[in-house]
């Protein structure tokens, strides 16, 4: 087994959620993941691609994964089995991870002292001061491509060169001063970066641990993959930390990094390569350009694979045309946010219902194989009665499009936080926010509070936290009518839907009560309930955002022949690149400061 350079680990977003007593609510409906958020950021592939070509091996262990898929894990005893690399990384990307990610910093710290503990992904890097403060962490690497600079990173940790030199790096020196190196300027495309999901799967086998590299629980039954058309995004939605405005502040980029369309078409055909599972492609086409979007469709242009398109905006008959002609199986996905317009557009999403519903007419006209239209809760604007008209309108749109099963609306919050960088979060007055929580450490208290209504970063001018967690609760009832009526849900899910959607309103309410009247215990006592409706889907079953898909999941014989190859280049690979050159100790500050922050 090869001796990894660098480790990466994913931690659950609260540690160790199976022993407490927390009503997480719907706050992962309406991704793959629970939830535990046990999903590891798309970034440790090309991270570990791009250091695994410069000799340096790469392990990823998605601890969350491996905890929610087994109760006795035990994290301490895997976690000090590890054997020793040059660092360990841990993603603090999305920061409902905030909790989960620096209580395995500390338990990583506390048995390997030596070794140097760094975080990265965009919460790292909005509170990358805050982060040096806990004794657990050492380096903070900043910036959303950090390819290149981890690289660096690795060869002055792995030849002890000065770590001055390493840009987007935050870290402190032998006398516990704080260095924030300045920022590169991120790679303005993304030609330079490998998305090849093959070499994680030769990575599981050379390592012997397929578990530690399952993206979400239940993926080898649905392997839905990502393929990444750029970094950044050309709109600006008010919650959003992945906006244009947040990618300005945080990472400096002006504009968007994309995908040559021709290497995004290379990336689908890999995963079609090894799998028949979907593949979704991650930002709108046409942010780049027409003739992006065209480039790209010409490439795949056959292909049977399902494949699902984001719209960010209203589409051209023109433009769906194009996609239907190039992919037999398209699918697409729609994030109307509210059915009232002001809505919407106060939210960042100037277009008119009119526009849109002209947009699901044709795509359904033209054989769209599912098509997904998402409503959210927590927006400006919107009041109690706004969300649920949402349903209402739903209905409407069910009534003239949702004849034939294909059209499937879903709604859920917007939580558990505003992300931090978006403009919600920075200028909350001028978008009718109110932020409860601005510190790392405040975001990290919050994830442990008994129920979502707490965690919650914000209300709005429109709708306190109670009112948020309650009209979810509420539409969410109301959707799950619909899908039984429009025949999306069976009778006998939808029952169990209902019942969690009422239990988890009850408790909600419940826990606010014995919330103000500080009665943890009585809290305590609700445990049993609680941890019923947190291992449930609250507002739909999980399965129905899956696209159907073949009984056999994966082409077990390219994949045998992959696992050949990669095992002949690994064995060059290794003759051609020295071997890592382990230094003995890193300079370690931990005993210079505070060790009691991550105690709760
Ligand atoms: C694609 C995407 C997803 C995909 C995830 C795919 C994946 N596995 O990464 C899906 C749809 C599943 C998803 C889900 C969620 N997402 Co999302 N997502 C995005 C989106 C649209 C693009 C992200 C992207 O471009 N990534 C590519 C690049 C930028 O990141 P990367 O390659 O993974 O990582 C690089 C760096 O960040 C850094 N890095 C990351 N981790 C680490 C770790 C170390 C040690 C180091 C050194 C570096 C490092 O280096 C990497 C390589 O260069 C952004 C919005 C946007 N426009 O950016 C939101 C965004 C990232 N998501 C967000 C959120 C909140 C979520 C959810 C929590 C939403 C929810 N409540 O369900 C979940 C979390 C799911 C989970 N973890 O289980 C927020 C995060 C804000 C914040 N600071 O917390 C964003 C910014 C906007 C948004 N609201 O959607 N998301
Ligand atoms: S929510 Fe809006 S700003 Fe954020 S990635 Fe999606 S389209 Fe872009």
């Amino acid at each position: 087994m090869t001796t990894p350079a660098l480790i990466l680990l994913h931690a659950p977003s609260v540690y160790d959620f199976r022993k407490m007593t927390i009503l997480r609510g719907p706050v992962s409906d309406l991704v793959p993941s629970s939830s535990i958020f046990e999903m590891y950021p798309i970034g440790f592939t090309t991270l570990s691609a791009r250091l695994e070509d410069h000799g340096y091996p790469v392990r990823i262990v998605n601890l969350a994964a491996r905890m929610l898929r087994d109760p006795g894990f035990d994290v301490e005893a895997f976690i000090a089995n590890l054997p020793t690399p040059l660092a360990f990384g841990i993603d603090l990307h999305w920061l409902p991870h905030a909790h989960g990610s620096l209580a395995i910093a500390e338990i990583v710290k506390r048995l390997h002292p030596d070794v140097p503990v760094l975080m990265g992904g965009f919460s790292a890097t909005y509170f990358h001061e805050e982060l040096l403060q806990y004794p657990q962490v050492d380096l903070v690497m900043r910036g959303d491509s950090t390819e290149e600079p981890v690289t660096l990173l690795m060869n002055a940790l792995n030849y002890n060169l000065s770590l001055d030199t390493v840009p987007n790096l935050t870290w402190r020196d032998k006398a516990g001063r704080m260095h924030v190196n300045p920022m590169k300027k991120g790679p303005a495309d993304l030609s330079d970066i490998e998305v090849d999901y093959r070499r994680l799967m030769v990575a599981a086998a050379r390592d012997m641990d397929l578990p530690s590299y399952l993206p979400f629980m239940g993926w080898m039954q649905y392997p839905i993959m990502p393929v990444l058309s750029c970094r950044g995004c050309t709109h600006n939605c008010a919650g959003c930390g992945g906006s244009c405005f947040a990618f300005q502040n945080m990472h400096g980029r002006s504009k968007p990094a994309y995908r040559p369309p021709e290497r995004l078409a290379d990336d689908l055909r890999q995963i079609a390569s090894v799998t028949n599972g979907p593949v979704f492609i991650l930002g709108d086409l046409r942010q780049a350009g027409q003739e992006y979007a065209q480039r790209f469709l010409d490439s795949v242009r056959g292909m049977e694979v399902p494949v699902i398109i984001e719209l960010f905006k209203p589409a051209s008959k023109a433009f769906l045309q194009t996609v239907a002609d190039a992919l037999p199986n398209f699918a697409l996905e729609i994030s109307l946010e509210s059915h009232d317009p002001e809505v919407r557009r106060a939210f960042g999403k100037p277009y008119s219902n009119e526009q849109i519903e002209e947009t699901m007419h044709t795509a359904l006209e033209l054989g769209v194989k599912r098509l997904d239209v998402f409503f959210m809760v927590g927006l400006p604007k919107q009041t109690y009665n706004s969300v649920l008209e949402t349903a209402n309108y739903t209905e409407k749109l069910l009534a003239i499009y949702g004849t034939d099963g294909r059209l499937h609306p879903f709604i859920g919050p917007m939580a558990p936080f505003v992300d931090p960088g978006s403009r919600a979060f920075e200028l909350p007055d001028q978008l009718g926010y109110h932020i409860y929580y601005h510190t790392l450490e405040e975001h990290r208290r919050a994830l442990i509070e008994p129920s979502w209504q707490f965690t919650l970063n914000y209300e709005t001018k429109w709708m306190s936290r109670r009112e948020i967690v309650q009209s979810t609760y509420e539409a969410g009832l109301r959707f799950n009518h619909l899908k039984v009526a429009y025949g999306l849900v069976d009778k006998q899910e939808a029952a169990r839907v209902e019942q969690a959607i009422c239990e988890g309103s009850r408790l909600a309410y419940e826990i606010e009560r014995l919330w103000a009247e500080e009665d943890q215990s009585a809290i305590d006592e609700l445990a049993p309930r609680i941890t019923v409706i947190n291992a449930t889907r609250v507002l739909e079953e999980k399965s129905e955002l899956n696209l159907p898909v073949t009984a056999r999941c994966f082409k077990l014989v390219p994949l045998a022949m992959l696992l050949f190859w990669s095992w002949v280049r690994h064995a060059w690979m290794n003759l051609i690149h020295p071997p890592v050159r382990r230094r003995e100790t890193f300079h370690n500050t931990t005993i210079k400061r505070k060790s009691s922050l991550v105690k709760s």
